[in-house]
């Protein structure tokens, strides 16, 4: 089993390696999502480091908590995650996106590399971790869902079925985290199609909502987890409030890096800031 830790400044330093990771990775294929694999680190680096029950060496143990990474394209932030959680060796992120690689730039799924569904399409993921908690009632068994949602999902009509459906059911064995980074493909999401207020939202679809101002601060993070495992009766929705390429300055808050991989000189002023040198 994977021993978790509270301890603040040894998840930060697993954040600070998973974005080296990941943005390694992406420099090395030369495509794929850099600012919102960066937004969703410090959320991983909690649930994978903090939160979730799981052993790597025995990946489809059937009580095992499961992960739906619903926002696919934030791919390279889950492989980095999992690689460094021993599913498999970080070696393996060399061939991100490569022809037969087990890590395509969306997830597939794969139990036995940690991978629950199969998404990059968005809008499926809460649906899917729906069925996985209720399948877990169904058989009285105690494990617990974890699905990350980015705020573009929130504008699509199947999302929202599935918030009903996850209320409806009772599922209090499921917690949604909502990637707050407010961008999504082609820029600002407020100058597209706004969603807000998202948390007023979910708990007039019958959940329960924890809104986090911060939603980097590790502390924050393993706070409002614990808040979401003794919650009873209603699904847990973690609104996290971050920062599109979060970690690196010359990504963040920049839609341009939605879908572009940092070349060979970002990666050196990336590393640099990350405190790894090239
Ligand atoms: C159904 C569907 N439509 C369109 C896309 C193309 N696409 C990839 S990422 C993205 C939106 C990115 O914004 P958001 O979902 O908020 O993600 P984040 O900002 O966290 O990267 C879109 C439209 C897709 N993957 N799936």
């Amino acid at each position: 089993m994977m021993e978790l830790t509270t301890d603040i400044e040894a998840l930060k330093d697993r954040a600070r390696n998973i974005r080296i990771d990941l943005l390694k990775a992406l420099n090395n294929c030369k495509s794929g999502h850099t600012g919102g694999s960066l937004s969703s680190v410090d959320i991983l680096t909690v649930i994978y480091f903090s939160v979730m029950r799981y052993d790597p060496a025995n990946p489809s143990w059937q009580d095992r908590d499961r992960f739906i990474m619903s926002k696919g394209h934030g791919a390279p932030a889950l492989y980095a995650t999992l690689a460094l959680a021993g599913y498999f060796p970080r070696e393996e992120l060399n061939n991100l996106r490569k022809p037969a690689s087990i890590l395509q730039g969306h997830p597939e799924y794969d139990v036995s590399i940690g991978i629950e569904a199969t998404t990059g399409s968005l809008g499926h993921g809460l649906s899917a971790s729906n069925g996985i908690a209720l399948a877990g009632k169904l058989d009285k068994k105690d494990y617990r869902v974890y699905a990350l949602l980015s705020d573009g999902e929130l504008q699509e009509g199947a999302t929202w079925e599935a918030i009903t459906t996850s209320s409806y059911r009772k599922l209090d064995n499921l917690c949604a985290i909502v990637d707050r980074n407010r961008f999504q493909n082609d820029g600002a999401m407020d100058k597209i199609k706004d969603i807000s207020p998202v948390a007023d939202k979910f708990v007039a679809f019958g959940w329960e909502v924890e809104e986090l101002e911060d939603g980097h601060d590790i502390q924050s993070l393993i706070n409002a987890f614990d808040r979401a495992k003794s919650t009873k009766g209603k699904p847990f929705a973690i609104i996290a409030n971050t920062i599109k390429g979060k970690g690196v300055s010359i990504f963040e808050n920049k839609g341009h890096y939605h879908g572009v991989a940092p070349s060979d000189e970002e990666l050196k002023i990336a590393l640099k800031e990350l405190g790894e040198a090239a």
